[in-house]
């Protein structure tokens, strides 16, 4: 059903696996619930059905919100606190296996440590352009939801339906949150693996509640301030909003407590591109979102240093390098916005 799924890349990718005695899993920086989702549900495959003992690495810690989805037994370092650690699993590992980007180079730090290890390198993941070359074995295609359905067709198809209840779980958690709840990337494939999922008896309505029912009060009161004093309307049909340090500040932000604002401008008719920027440790991390036939992607890899898909991207605005001051951020992205339609 996913073409880059093949019955010889499946045997080659369980015998790397029996092979294996000290597998490290990653994901990308700033995870999201789909990062952690997928590299959490092979990591309690690996155990619960291999008898393995994969470590867990993420380049940074995720937000609160996201917490619920690892699994207490599966040992996980996040490199920005434990760096050392991070570093010499990595080097002391006989298979790498990334999920949910494309290239070595979206987990930062940890990329050239990645690249140099001696390990069998595999790539699991349904960004646009992967780095094939960095890897053994790919499984990658865009025209899946997410990393974690694209796990599950090869995890069923490797050990069948009967998978672990916290693996079923990770997975859902991560297809409804990169789909934004089946809002977007949603295929034939994807509905089919909810069904099935569903069918296996994992607990959607538990998720759904873990995802979008737990935030606290400061993150409504900092989303309204947000889309009533900050959204900026531009005539080329693009939203942008600027969460700076400041905002963050006066409301309590915490990590990921803006999840799905960036979303919020795309409900306007005439809008076809909403931009959020968020002030973090000398840079703005970007988030683009764009509606069909306007191309989030090429504004995101011509502006923002980042990438992504069609129409959810991500990059970064660095300060001292791309503008001189933070204050400089707004015209720096009506300037990019300016010369992207006008191109
Ligand atoms: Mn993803």
């Amino acid at each position: 059903m996913v073409p880059c799924i093949t019955d010889s890349k499946l045997k080659e990718f369980r015998q790397m696996m029996d092979g294996a005695e000290r597998i490290t899993v990653l994901g990308h920086t700033h995870p999201d619930g789909d990062a952690i989702g997928s590299t959490t549900a092979l990591c309690v495959c690996l155990r619960d059905i291999l008898g393995k003992s994969p470590v867990l690495i993420f380049p940074d810690t995720p937000a609160d919100n996201l917490l619920f989805i690892p699994d207490s037994g599966i040992p996980c370092i996040y490199a920005d606190k434990s760096p050392s650690e991070a570093l010499s699993a990595i080097e002391g590992s006989d298979t790498i296996i990334l999920l949910d980007c494309r290239s070595f180079s979206r987990i930062e730090q940890l990329g050239a440590p990645c690249r140099a290890a001696s390990a069998r390198k595999i790539l699991i993941d349904h960004h646009l352009d992967p780095q094939e070359d960095e890897f053994n074995l790919v499984f990658s295609t865009p025209d899946i939801s997410s990393a974690s359905e694209l796990l599950y067709w090869i995890l069923t198809g490797i050990f069948g339906r009967a998978l672990p209840e916290k693996a079923r779980e990770a997975i859902l958690t991560g297809m409804t949150t990169d789909t934004n709840n089946f809002a977007n990337s949603v295929f034939p494939s994807t509905m089919q693996m909810a069904s099935e999922l569903i069918a296996d008896g994992t607990d959607r309505d538990k998720i759904l509640n873990l995802i979008y029912n737990c935030y606290r009060e400061n993150r409504i009161r900092l989303m309204g301030y947000m889309q009533c004093n900050e959204m900026r309307l531009l005539p080329e049909g693009v939203a942008y909003m600027v969460l700076t340090k400041d905002i963050q500040e006066r409301f309590g932000y915490r990590e990921g407590e803006t999840e799905g604002l960036v979303n919020v401008p795309l409900t306007i008719g005439t809008v076809r591109m909403s931009i959020l920027a968020t002030e973090k440790d000398g840079l703005f991390r970007i988030s683009v979102r764009s509606k069909k036939g306007t191309s989030a992607q090429n504004l995101a890899v011509r502006f923002f240093r980042g990438g992504g898909h069609e129409n959810a991207a991500g990059g970064k605005i660095i300060l001292g390098e791309d503008v001189p001051s933070a204050a400089l951020v707004p015209s720096y992205i009506e300037n990019s916005v300016k010369t992207f339609f006008a191109l």
